[in-house]
């Protein structure tokens, strides 16, 4: 059975994007193989955050896991810093990756471009060689991840490439696979922007009031055509509520189109926020029911144990591959 490997950080308040680009084909590939889902808590520390709020994140991030129809039973869900042997791995990797490449990856480009130099933590900088190391450790073959993730997960290609070359076949070539709908979504007030956790702009999140969602998507951007029509280039706030639409409801494009054929934009604005807010009220009622129920602290002590018989396998082969003495 191929392993399956993905993450989320919990810097933030989750996003209907994180949602519909990331953990529901989380829930949907959890069968197809050993399915190793994380809490990137170590990643999180890459931009300031609140001690109580990485936690807080944390545990509502292993409570949306479970909501959305992860199974512990099937998935292994722990948070990455239960398993140290991620660090130990990085440590070793980081020397596989070089600084000309790790520059070059644009998340690092965006985040840092906001910052002033001197603030700019290393971490931010070689995230890429902690994720490849989050990657390789558990034998992954299966990465399936949001648009933005595809670079990284393109470069622990090249360094499981590199690696191998020159120690054998130690390390398993990870593939990123997106979502055919929704692997971008986009935020409601600049549809050319990404909705992302830490950018509150245009922002839905799996927390939010019903009410407060149901304006948002009212609000939404649009343009001038007056025509439900999928083309992201002239129409990027209808092309963006259109795929939003089509990755809740299986919808085609073709579909939508038809549908709204001749209708204003107020109704298709009301069709999306009523698909949105009934999908949300579903998950936010079993979030609610999980998050307070010692649920989440069972899962991660279980998926830590689990994670850890295979992260220290892994490890020790690396080890013993570059001749790390009595390993
Ligand atoms: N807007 C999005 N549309 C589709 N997928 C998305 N993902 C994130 N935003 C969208 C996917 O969600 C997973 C977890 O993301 P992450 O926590 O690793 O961080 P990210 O990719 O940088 O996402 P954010 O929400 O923008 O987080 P911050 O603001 O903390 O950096 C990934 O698979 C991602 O692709």
């Amino acid at each position: 059975m191929d392993h399956i490997l993905s993450g989320i950080k919990p810097t933030g308040q989750l996003t209907l994007g994180n949602y519909i680009g990331a953990i529901r084909n989380f829930v949907k590939v959890q069968k197809e193989g050993d399915t190793f889902l994380f809490v990137a808590d170590l990643h999180a520390l890459t931009l300031p955050i609140e001690p109580e709020t990485l936690k807080n994140n944390s545990r509502d991030l292993v409570a949306f896991y479970l909501a959305a129809g992860l199974d512990p039973k099937t998935a292994t869900i722990f948070l990455q810093s239960d398993v140290p042997d991620h660090s130990e791995l990085a440590i070793i990797l980081q020397n596989y990756l070089y600084m000309g490449e790790l520059s070059r990856m644009t998340q690092f480009k965006d985040k840092s471009s906001k910052m002033k130099e001197e603030a700019i933590g290393l971490g931010l900088f070689a995230y890429p060689v902690l994720m490849a190391a989050d990657i390789v450790i558990y034998d992954s073959k299966r990465i399936p991840v949001g648009e933005d993730q595809v670079q990284h997960v393109e470069l622990a290609r090249d360094l499981v490439k590199r690696f191998n070359n020159r120690y054998g076949d130690i390390l398993i070539m990870p593939k990123a696979e997106m979502v055919k709908v929704g692997a971008r979504i986009m935020s409601l007030s600049d549809p050319t922007k990404k909705m992302s956790k830490s950018d509150p702009k245009g922002d839905i999140y799996l927390k939010d009031d019903i009410k407060v969602i149901r304006k948002k998507i009212m609000s939404a951007v649009t343009d001038m055509l007056a025509k439900v029509h999928y083309d992201p280039v002239n129409q990027p706030g209808i092309s963006n509520l259109m795929t939003i639409l089509s990755s809740l409801t299986g919808k085609s494009f073709d579909e939508i189109e038809k549908e709204f054929d001749g209708k204003g934009y107020g109704d298709f604005k009301r069709a999306v926020a009523d698909v949105v807010c009934e999908e949300i009220s579903k998950l936010q009622a079993r979030y609610n029911e999980i998050i307070n129920s010692g649920l989440v602290d069972e899962v991660l002590a279980e998926g830590a144990k689990k994670a850890s018989v295979i992260a220290s396998a892994t490890l020790k082969r690396v080890q013993k591959a570059i001749g790390l003495y009595h390993k």
